[in-house]
């Protein structure tokens, strides 16, 4: 199927925004989120995408100074007054420059919204989605106390979310579980350690067996898929992987290596919504379920996750949560929300089908770039 795109002008906008509340992983404590939206326009319509890169390499290579440099003086110029015969062709053009996925998936993504605006579909029909609704999770920082950790976690179950992960790093780990274990009994539990563990630490990762966790995510290095599948081989927990799993390749690697049973996906990791597609479907074939991740996205961002996540195969509830857990005001208006039992509807507007608040949006942009054809 061709599903037409032509880009005439992309706008770039660096945007900062400060977060509800402070969120702490392995790799620090962060109180604002600085992003860059894309506005992608031509044949009259304009779609939009953001980019995850966060102000430190931390979790990715990539920053949000790099993804800016590289949108504005590589990848622009590869789409800039072109056609496409379809948005998952970007990628494919992109091909030259090495690596810089989430600088990729916002543009990509923007041509998807862009793409199922004049096709006047909504985006999860362009992608495959199957359902109208998906399950949702909340992914909890580290905490200054564990009785803090408690509270939160009462919150988020009372607002209905279906799965609790915690964030974990060495220090803070069987503590927390424990905690979470003896005051809430038999929930829907992960950990996300952010790579902050190594092989030295599989003892300590091998106690948390007993704690019944849905799974371990990325506990080990940023890049090591041999490391994992040994620990793998050591613990019962499932582990699932996400910074390691940034092309389709390395996930068909690491499920053949037995170094995950469970794969997260987030497009900006994978260089957009084509490439997560190949990541979900391959994972399909093997039977390995697969989930949506999260990226502290504004509600631009967070409205594509929702439409991916409507595929077959994200059968785990995801971290997309409601707005308000994120940013009061968000940019969209109304906000994304979170129904009792803990689902959020897909769209059904064309495109991403939110509505962005130009004035707010207008008001957190900091710097804009526009490269015209
Ligand atoms: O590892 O999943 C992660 C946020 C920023 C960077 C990495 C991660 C996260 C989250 C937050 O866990 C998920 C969310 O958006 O709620
Ligand atoms: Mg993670």
């Amino acid at each position: 199927m061709t599903v037409p795109v032509r880009i005439d002008r992309l706008r770039l906008r660096l945007v900062r925004l400060p977060l509800v509340a402070f969120f702490e992983t392995s790799f620090g404590r962060v109180y604002d989120r600085t992003f860059i939206v894309v506005q992608a326009a031509g044949d009259g319509f304009e779609g939009l995408g953001e980019c995850v890169a966060d102000v430190d390499p931390y979790y990715s290579p990539e920053t949000n100074v790099t993804a800016w440099h590289v949108i504005k003086d590589f990848l622009a110029p590869l789409v800039v007054g072109r056609s496409f015969a379809h948005p998952r062709d970007l990628f494919a053009a992109f091909a030259r420059v090495r690596g810089h996925n989430m600088a990729k998936a916002a543009i990509e993504m923007a041509a998807w919204d862009l793409a199922a605006r004049a096709a006047n579909v909504p985006l999860s029909r362009m992608l495959g989605g199957t359902r109208d609704e998906i399950v949702s999770g909340v992914s909890i920082g580290i905490q200054d106390s564990l009785d803090q950790l408690a509270q939160k976690i009462e919150t988020e179950l009372a607002a209905g979310y279906r799965r609790i992960k915690i964030k974990i790093k060495p220090g803070w780990d069987s503590s927390a579980v424990e905690m979470a274990r003896s005051r809430f009994g038999g929930i829907p539990l992960m950990v996300d350690a952010n790579a902050a563990y190594t092989l030295e630490h599989a003892g300590l990762l091998a106690s948390l067996d007993g704690f019944d966790l849905m799974m371990i995510e990325q506990p080990l290095d940023y890049e090591d898929i041999r490391d994992h599948a040994e620990l793998q081989a050591r613990i019962k927990t499932p582990i699932c992987l996400d910074e390691s799993i940034h092309a389709p390749r390395l996930a068909e690697d690491a499920i053949a290596l037995g170094a995950c049973r469970i794969i997260n996906i987030k497009p900006g990791r994978l260089g957009g919504h084509g490439q997560s597609i190949r990541v979900h479907d391959s994972c399909a074939a093997r039977g390995v379920p697969v989930w949506h991740g999260g990226m502290l996205e504004s509600g631009i961002g967070r409205a594509h996750n929702i439409h991916l996540a409507s595929l077959p195969n994200f059968t785990l509830p995801g971290d997309i949560a409601a707005s308000k857990r994120y940013f009061v005001p968000d940019l969209i208006e109304p906000g994304i929300t979170v129904s009792s039992t803990g689902t959020i509807r897909v769209p059904i507007g064309p495109g991403i089908g939110v509505d962005v608040d130009w004035d707010r949006l207008e008001a957190a942009t900091i710097e804009h770039y526009d490269v015209r054809a």
